[in-house]
C-alpha cells in the first residue's frame, strides 16, 4: 500500500517537473521576445532595477515550504540563463558569422576573387616613398603573375617622429604605378575624413592592426563601397577582432578580408606572434576570406618563405608582405622587406607548393 502511495507521488511529481520545463522554456520564450524589442530600441538587456521588482514580487507571494533566500537563489538562476539565451542569439546572429552564412565569401578586387580557392598574395612596399620605388616593385609584381600592389601613403607610425608617410600624393603615385601595371591598389586609411577622397586612388581600404578598433573609421569603411582588408590588432582577441569585422559589415560593406598580422606576446625572437591557429579559427567561425600578414608578425625576413607556407598549408586565402626595391634604405620596417631577387625566389618556392 505505501508503495503504491509512493509510486502515486512519484508520478505527481514527474508531471510537476514537465510542468516546470514548460514554464522554464515559455520564460524563456518571453525573455528572448523582451531581448528583440530592446535591441531594436538600443537599450541594455539586462536591467538590475526590472530584476529586483521581480525577485521583490516573487518572495512577496511566496508561501513555502522554500525560504524567500532559496527562492530567490533559485529565480537568478534562471533569470542568468535567459540573458544567456539572448546573448546565444545575439552571436549567432553576427552578420559576419558562418551560421549566417554558410558559404564563403568571395571578394572581388578588379577581377582577383579573394577566398575562391587559389592563394592571392598583396606584396608592396611598407610605405610609398617615391614613383621610382613603387613602380620598381609594381613592375616586379607584373612580373610574377600577381594583381595586387600594396604601399603605405597614410602610415600610423608608433612614434610621432618617424616618417609620416606622403598622404594623399603617395597614394597618387602607388595609383599610377599600379594602373602602369595593371594592378589593383591596396592601402591604409588612417582618418575617416580621408576615405571620400581616397577612393578615386585605392581598390582595397586596408585598416591597419592599431586603427582594428577605431570604431568611427570601421563604421565609415563600411559605408563605401570599396573591399576592406581589416588587420588584427596587436592586442586583440580572436571575438574583439571578428566583432570589428561586424562593425563594418553592419553599415552594409560585406566584402572584408580579414588579415592575422601576429600578436604582442613575451616571445622576443619575433616582432609579434604569428598566431597561425587564429587562421582556421576565422575560417570556422566567419564566412570571410583570411590572409597573413607574413612581414609584420614575424618582423625577420628569414621567417618569410617559411611561415607563408604555413599560412597556406593550414588554410589561409592568402599572404601579404612587404617588398622594396632596396630595403636598406627604406624609411620604415627596413629589416624586413624583401628585395626584388628575394621577393622571386620566395614568390618562385610558393608557387611550387601550390600548382
Ligand atoms: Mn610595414
Amino acid at each position: 500500500m505505501s508503495n503504491q502511495k509512493l509510486d502515486q507521488l512519484r508520478s505527481q511529481l514527474d508531471d510537476v517537473n514537465l510542468q516546470l520545463l514548460n514554464l522554464i522554456n515559455k520564460r524563456g520564450d518571453l525573455v528572448k521576445d523582451i531581448g528583440q524589442i530592446k535591441e531594436q530600441q538600443g537599450t541594455n538587456r539586462f536591467d538590475p532595477v526590472r530584476e529586483r521588482a521581480m525577485l521583490d514580487h516573487i518572495s512577496n507571494h511566496n508561501q513555502g515550504p522554500f525560504e524567500d533566500s532559496t527562492v530567490t537563489h533559485l529565480f537568478k538562476e534562471i533569470f542568468k540563463a535567459g540573458l544567456e539565451l539572448q546573448e546565444d542569439d545575439h552571436r549567432k546572429a553576427l552578420l559576419v558569422s558562418r551560421k549566417k552564412k554558410p558559404e564563403d565569401t568571395v571578394v572581388d578586387i578588379k577581377g582577383e576573387r579573394v577566398g575562391e580557392g587559389s592563394p592571392s598574395f598583396v606584396m608592396g612596399p611598407c610605405a610609398v616613398e617615391s614613383y621610382e620605388q613603387v613602380s620598381t616593385v609594381a613592375r616586379a609584381v607584373k612580373e610574377q603573375g600577381l594583381t595586387l600592389l600594396r604601399g603605405g601613403a597614410f602610415k600610423p607610425r608608433t612614434s610621432p617622429y618617424d616618417f609620416q608617410g606622403l598622404g594623399l600624393e603617395g597614394l597618387k603615385m602607388l595609383k599610377q604605378a599600379a594602373d602602369e601595371q595593371g594592378l589593383a591598389v591596396v592601402s591604409e586609411i588612417v582618418n575617416p575624413a580621408d576615405i571620400e577622397e581616397a577612393l578615386d586612388y585605392l581598390d582595397v581600404i586596408q585598416i591597419g592592426a592599431r586603427n582594428m578598433q577605431n570604431f568611427e573609421l570601421l563604421k565609415a569603411a563600411g559605408s563605401v563601397n570599396k573591399p576592406v582588408l581589416l588587420k588584427r590588432g596587436m592586442s586583440a582577441t580572436i571575438s574583439e577582432f571578428i566583432n570589428a569585422a561586424e562593425y563594418i559589415i553592419s553599415r552594409g560593406n560585406e566584402n572584408i578580408i580579414l588579415c592575422e598580422r601576429g600578436i604582442r606576446t613575451y616571445e622576443k625572437a619575433t616582432r609579434n606572434t604569428l598566431d597561425i591557429s587564429a587562421v582556421p579559427i576565422l575560417k570556422q567561425e566567419t564566412h570571410l576570406p583570411v590572409m597573413v600578414d607574413v612581414t609584420h608578425s614575424t618582423g625577420r625576413r628569414d621567417l618569410l618563405l617559411p611561415t607563408a607556407k604555413a599560412a597556406l598549408a593550414i588554410g589561409a586565402d592568402g599572404v601579404m608582405a612587404e617588398v622594396h626595391p632596396d630595403p636598406a634604405v627604406a624609411l620604415s620596417d627596413s629589416a624586413q622587406q624583401m628585395d626584388i631577387p628575394t621577393f622571386n625566389s620566395f614568390m618562385n618556392e610558393l608557387k611550387g607548393i601550390n600548382v
